[in-house]
């Protein structure tokens, strides 16, 4: 299974730590490979007075399983409920679980809160923004809203030392190269672009580390952690170009290159030439940009607003300079048509982007997107198992052609980009790992065949 280390946990525990006098285990329910019970059972033994449970929507059918046992086995602990999917489904993830409070966003400060009235054993009626429970079960929504952290360096360093870092060498995580020896890392939080589908957990306003603290945090991943490499994570890492000049500059001179990944993070119209050089002297040598849509029309329907010509250039900039590119694409935006489809996939594979992924559009609540289809297009809602879903097998189409035709079209871009001439020469020339080539030959020759992801 995909897994990278619970950043959103070890930045919670990292604050917590430094404020208040607990004791806190860390566990990652994916790397552990545990099931729902096998984790139920690790966190009932710990016997803990407070469980913070973070979740993304996919995995969040597991909740009221957990959440019911861990009900019954320690009526008295405090179960908090956090992470993408309560930003994504509000007060209803809350509703569907046996858990006391449910947190949307930025964790940090509010958990300090929780665990503060929950050690006073005051309520919990005044912390602002929360979902949360009445003594009869009814959820309840806390008027007002969590400022947010505008210093991010004064975060303390993610708790690192609460996870066996190591062990996420050895899997699967979201850039497609294995066995790097990593450390993963957030330098900035909130995006201001509009993408329709975007979960925002951390709001629309910039905000950032500095120069100095990146840095501090890749000296502690090499130095503390013995990684080889870092990458980041975050919504828009190069929305401020200075802040790369200098963190490159001061990479440079502090402990020299740093192998780097963007797994995300890269908006690609805002690279230049200046900045890719800036990055590939930090160390940096994959990255993943979002084209999602190859259509100017489709950009502006769904406020990502991409400079599709910029976009081309700036794959083209990052392969002149041997860094191994993946594409991410979606297909089957609201109203698109068969001609956009097409375009989408010409541009992706005449672009220079080494491997791409083509995904199908999917709803999710308490998005523009999501609002969008509800309005125009109600219906469609009613298909998609949010209890339960893995993307690749939700079948929602959302676009002007009928469905038969979009699975078509999800499988032809696949095999048109995979199959044109000069690509799979491309990946085994470039790929940064040849020793793990064949583990991923074989799903880009199953794409290329089969069009599955
Ligand atoms: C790395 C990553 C992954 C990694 C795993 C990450 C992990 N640690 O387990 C992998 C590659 C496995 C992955 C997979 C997927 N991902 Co992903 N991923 C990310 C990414 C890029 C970074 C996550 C991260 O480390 N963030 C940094 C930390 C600091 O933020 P955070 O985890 O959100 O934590 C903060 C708050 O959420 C909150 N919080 C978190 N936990 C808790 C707990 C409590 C108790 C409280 C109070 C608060 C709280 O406080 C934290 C600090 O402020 C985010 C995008 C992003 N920019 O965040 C997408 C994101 C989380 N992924 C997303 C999606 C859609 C997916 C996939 C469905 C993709 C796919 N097509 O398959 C799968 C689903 C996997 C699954 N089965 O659930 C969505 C989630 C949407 C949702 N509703 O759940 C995001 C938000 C991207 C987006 N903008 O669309 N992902
Ligand atoms: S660029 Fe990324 S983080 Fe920013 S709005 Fe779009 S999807 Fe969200």
């Amino acid at each position: 299974m995909f897994t990278s280390p619970p950043l959103g946990l070890l930045y919670i525990a990292a604050w917590l730590r430094d404020r208040l006098s607990i004791e806190i285990r860390v566990v990652n329910q994916v790397a552990e490979g545990w099931s729902s019970e096998r984790l139920a059972r690790e966190i009932i033994a710990f016997e803990p007075d407070i469980v913070g449970l973070s979740y993304m929507t996919p995995s969040s059918y597991a909740l009221p399983e957990i959440t019911k046992a861990l009900r019954t086995a320690l009526p008295e602990t405090l179960q908090v409920l956090g992470g993408p999917h309560i930003a994504a489904f509000g007060k209803d993830a809350l509703a569907v679980t046996d858990a006391d409070i449910a947190v949307a966003g930025e964790g940090e400060v509010v958990m300090e809160q929780i665990v503060r009235s929950h050690i006073e054993g005051c309520g919990m009626e005044d912390i602002p923004g929360i979902f949360r429970r009445d003594g009869e079960g009814n959820v309840l929504v806390n008027a007002g809203r969590q400022p947010l952290i505008e210093n991010l360096d004064t975060l303390p360093l993610p708790a690192y030392d609460l996870i066996d870092v190591k062990r996420y060498w050895r899997q699967p995580s979201m850039a497609p190269i294995p066995n790097r020896k990593y450390v993963s890392l957030f330098s900035s939080r909130g995006c201001p672009y509009g993408c329709m589908y975007c979960h925002n957990v951390f709001g629309r306003r910039f905000r950032a580390h500095s120069a100095e603290r990146m840095v501090e945090e890749v000296k502690f991943a090499v130095k503390t952690l013995g990684a080889e490499e870092v990458e980041f994570l975050d919504d828009c890492f190069n929305l401020e170009r200075k802040r790369i000049f200098n963190y490159a500059e001061l990479l440079q001179k502090e402990i020299g290159p740093v192998k780097t990944v963007f797994p995300n993070a890269i908006r690609a119209d805002l690279l230049d030439e200046t900045t890719v050089d800036a990055l590939v002297g930090a160390g940096l040598y994959h990255t993943s940009l979002s084209l999602e849509s190859g259509t100017p029309r489709i950009q502006e329907l769904i406020g990502k607003r991409l400079n599709i010509p910029k976009f081309v250039a700036a794959v083209e900039l990052c392969a002149n300079r041997g860094v191994f590119t993946n594409g991410y694409v979606m297909l089957g935006f609201p109203t698109e048509t068969a001609a956009e489809m097409e375009e989408t996939i010409r541009v992706a594979s005449e672009s220079r982007l080494h491997i791409t992924s083509f995904f199908r559009v999917t709803p999710f609540p308490n998005t523009p997107l999501y609002e969008y289809v509800a309005k125009h297009t109600p219906e469609k809602l009613v298909e998609v198992p949010y209890n339960d879903m893995e993307y690749w097998r939700v079948k929602v189409n959302l676009s002007a052609v009928g469905d038969e035709m979009l699975d078509m079209y999800l499988g032809r871009a696949f095999r048109t980009f995979y199959l044109r001439p000069g690509r799979l020469y491309r990946i085994l020339r470039d790929y940064p790992r040849p020793l793990g080539l064949p583990m991923y030959a074989m799903m880009f020759v199953k794409r290329a065949l089969t069009g599955i992801v």
